[in-house]
């Protein structure tokens, strides 16, 4: 599982968000975001990545997109392993939600707080820029932040190369799972932290995951084509101290290391 160690250089924290901006009768509303933790001399390219892939989302025209650029120091970045990959196919909808409901009671959630996790998501009126937090045991939402949620950020994974290859080897690849394998990874270092679900809003992209400290374990189809819906959910431990979770989802620095270079 995790480590606990820090870099003796510097990195920069690039965040891209891209929005409409509620004007011409247009509703005010989140379409992408984006993130890196790089080097200065990776800067450039790096914006310009971020910015083309905001640019081709498929949610819709931006009206508004945003760049920050942090330095962060490197000593208080700290390396997390990698979690462990695996993929599973279901005929149905309905059976990716069993075998979901079945995975996160394996990792420690109980079925109350599974089946609930499962049907808030489905029942979800508009995708979350962040993800929710739930008692792992009872299934209460314990954070406040409603269709936002706890958004984790300063993250990327330690070597770029390594990484794909890591994913590739496991028959994987694209954006989208480099992104939730680097947040999966990061939010299973959280103290308190037993398990995690999710599902893209992105309407072509059908494939969620559940997550625990060890295992990224990806199930399709965690909805049908065409659904502009999705959502994430973390689940905690009882005693779990909220304020400390967000502190470290969102400002924790964290570097995703695989085992080889
Ligand atoms: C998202 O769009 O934020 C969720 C992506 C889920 C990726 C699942 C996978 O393919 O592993």
């Amino acid at each position: 599982m995790g480590e606990n160690k820090s870099l003796s250089h510097c990195l920069f924290s690039v965040r891209m968000r891209a929005a409409t901006n509620g004007s011409n009768g247009k509703e005010k509303q989140h379409l992408s975001g984006c993130e890196r933790l790089v080097s200065d001399d990776q800067m450039t390219t790096v914006v310009q990545n971020l910015l083309q892939r905001v640019l081709t989302h498929t949610r819709g025209e931006a009206d508004t997109i945003n760049i920050q650029i942090d330095k962060i120091d490197g000593a208080t970045i700290r390396l997390v392993s990698a979690l462990k990959i695996e993929s599973l196919e279901f005929a149905t909808v309905e059976q990716a939600y069993g075998s979901a409901i079945a995975s996160l009671v394996e990792f420690g959630v109980s079925k109350t707080a599974a089946c609930k996790g499962v049907e808030l998501i489905k029942n979800l009126s508009a995708s979350m820029r962040g993800g929710m937090v739930l008692d792992a045991i009872t299934g209460e939402r314990i954070d406040s932040f409603g269709d936002r949620g706890i958004r984790l950020s300063h993250m990327d994974c330690e070597n770029e190369s390594a990484f794909l290859s890591y994913l590739v080897e496991s028959g994987i690849g694209g954006e989208k799972v480099r992104e939730a394998m680097i947040l999966a990874s990061k939010a299973a270092f959280a103290k308190n932290y037993i398990a995690e679900l999710c599902w893209s809003d992105d309407p072509h992209y059908v494939t969620g995951y559940v997550a625990s400290k060890e295992i990224y374990r990806r199930l399709s189809p965690m909805k049908l084509k065409e659904d502009y819906i999705g959502g994430r959910m973390f689940f905690v431990k009882p005693n779990a101290n909220l304020d400390d979770l967000i502190d470290f989802f969102e400002h924790q620095p964290v570097l995703v290391k695989t085992l080889r270079k």
